[in-house]
């Protein structure tokens, strides 16, 4: 799909993160609830690497609205628990990146929104 569909909705045919959280592509499951889908990235930029989606179907940051404020506050209190239970080193010796891409200038290639959390012992890929 394209940077161009901004509308979210429910689940878009066409999205693979949709598919994904869906169960209808197999991925590598770190956690599952109403909201939320979280699942290892295909290519890791660094010993852990997984992805937050919320299962309904929002292209972007930049799609987000003051509705979806909860929402994304759910994700980035997630993403504490599961790095440390994915096995990132405690705050502040330890820690992780949090990455959200956001449209072509921002490095996004799937348009549906997600949170990286990259960790793990340094040196790693991209940064
Ligand atoms: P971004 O550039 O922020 O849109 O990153 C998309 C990430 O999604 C990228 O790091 C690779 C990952 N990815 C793409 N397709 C799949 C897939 O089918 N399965 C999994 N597990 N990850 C995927």
């Amino acid at each position: 799909m394209t940077a161009t569909q901004e509308t979210p909705m429910d689940k878009h045919p066409d999205c693979i993160f949709c598919k994904i959280a869906a169960g209808e592509i197999p991925s590598r499951k770190v956690y599952e609830d109403d909201e939320l889908f979280a699942f290892h990235d295909i290519s890791p930029w660094a010993p852990v690497h997984f992805l937050i989606i919320p299962k309904q179907h929002i292209p972007s940051m930049a799609s987000l609205t003051d509705a979806d404020a909860a929402l994304m506050g759910r994700i980035m209190t997630l993403a504490p628990q599961l790095a440390l239970e994915q096995g990132c080193e405690p705050y502040p010796q330890g820690g992780y990146r949090i990455v959200i891409n956001t449209g072509e200038q921002g490095g996004q290639e799937v348009h549906h929104l997600h949170v990286h959390v990259i960790g793990g012992p340094r040196p790693w890929a991209k940064g």
